[in-house]
């Protein structure tokens, strides 16, 4: 594997389910892989998660690692062609990015969406200049559009709790205050349409994600009717994606946010969601402290998904 940027590349899941489960009961056996390689973990936005699961991943396989948080210390980047910058910005993307191929032999990025032009976002065209100009592998840390590395941990958690072969699936929209990306939505639908299992995404109206993520899955506009019989709940906020409301906060109907009333209906479903969540907003306190949420071992996956795909990259470094 060369870049990394979408769970559709794991075209045999079964491959990659094997893959992490090695790579979990064996953390330390590819240490030579990574040996004297650098890994450059930019930040464009704020991590926890990412941040701390990649440099355990890396550091796992042998790797040097240099985290840079683009907006703290480094020069304010300019990422428009063509602007006259006279203003507060000292540098440009086109050569930044270039230098930082020369410091590494893998770059990782995190870039949310930034809802000024829709055609940017969904051209991810922060991410592909990377690929572009860096010179270098580059996986995705959460790009305009998608969260490969979150989808993968939640896959790999599915597997080890599903009591059954086909689980039944439901992501839920849940309120939130501020507009948050479709990029862990959009993957995670992505990455549940590849499997056989029953894969609901129920949303008040107005909240369809883009037809390319969702093809296959069921849409629903009722959450109560959705949830029902569900062993999976897995909960998150998106902004809308269709016109006019493009990256806009249309709903904050709190009958969404997920309660143990909710968790009810389901059949004794886990619950998951990719942290960092806003209790009482997008799930209750009783329902995430539950015996049924999975939320943190979810978020330990993220150092297994991130060193199978590091591992992978640096197979053909
Ligand atoms: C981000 C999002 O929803 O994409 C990151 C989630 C992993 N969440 C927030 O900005 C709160
Ligand atoms: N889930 C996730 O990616 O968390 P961070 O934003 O904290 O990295």
């Amino acid at each position: 594997m060369r870049h990394f940027t979408s769970v559709r590349q794991l075209t045999d899941l079964e491959e990659a389910f094997a893959a992490a489960k090695y790579v979990k009961e064996n953390p330390f056996a590819d240490q030579e892989l990574g040996k004297n390689k650098t890994a450059l973990l930019v930040f464009f936005n704020n991590s926890l998660r990412t941040r701390l699961s990649t440099q355990k991943a890396a550091l796992n396989l042998g790797m040097n690692v240099i985290v840079l948080d683009v907006n703290q210390g480094a020069w304010k980047l300019e990422t428009e062609r063509g602007v006259v910058m006279d203003g507060d910005k000292s540098e440009h993307l086109l050569e930044a990015i270039p230098v930082m191929g020369a410091m590494c032999d893998v770059i990782g990025v995190r870039s949310f969406a930034r809802f000024e032009s829709k055609e940017a976002d969904y051209d991810e065209v922060i991410i592909n200049q990377f690929i572009q100009y860096s010179g270098k592998p580059v996986f995705s840390m959460e790009a305009a559009t998608r969260h490969p590395l979150q989808t993968f941990a939640d896959m790999i958690t599915i597997e080890e709790y599903k009591k059954t072969a086909k689980p039944k699936v439901v992501m839920t929209w849940a309120p939130h205050p501020k507009a948050l990306p479709q990029a862990v939505p959009n993957s995670f639908a992505e990455g549940l349409t590849m499997t056989d299992y029953e894969f609901v995404i129920c949303q008040p109206e107005g909240y369809e994600l883009d037809p390319k993520f969702t093809e296959g899955a069921k849409i629903m506009y009722d959450q109560d009717e959705a949830l029902k019989g569900a062993d999976f709940v897995y909960a998150k906020n998106w902004s809308a994606y269709n016109d006019p409301n493009y990256g806009k906060v249309i709903s904050y109907d709190r009958s969404w946010t997920v309660t143990s009333e909710k968790m009810a209906l389901t059949n004794n479903a886990y619950f998951m969601h990719c942290l960092p969540v806003r209790r009482n907003m997008i799930v209750s306190d009783d329902v995430i402290e539950s015996p049924q949420s999975l939320v943190i071992p979810e978020a330990a996956n993220r150092i297994v998904s991130a060193q199978t795909i590091l591992k992978e990259i640096l197979k053909e470094l």
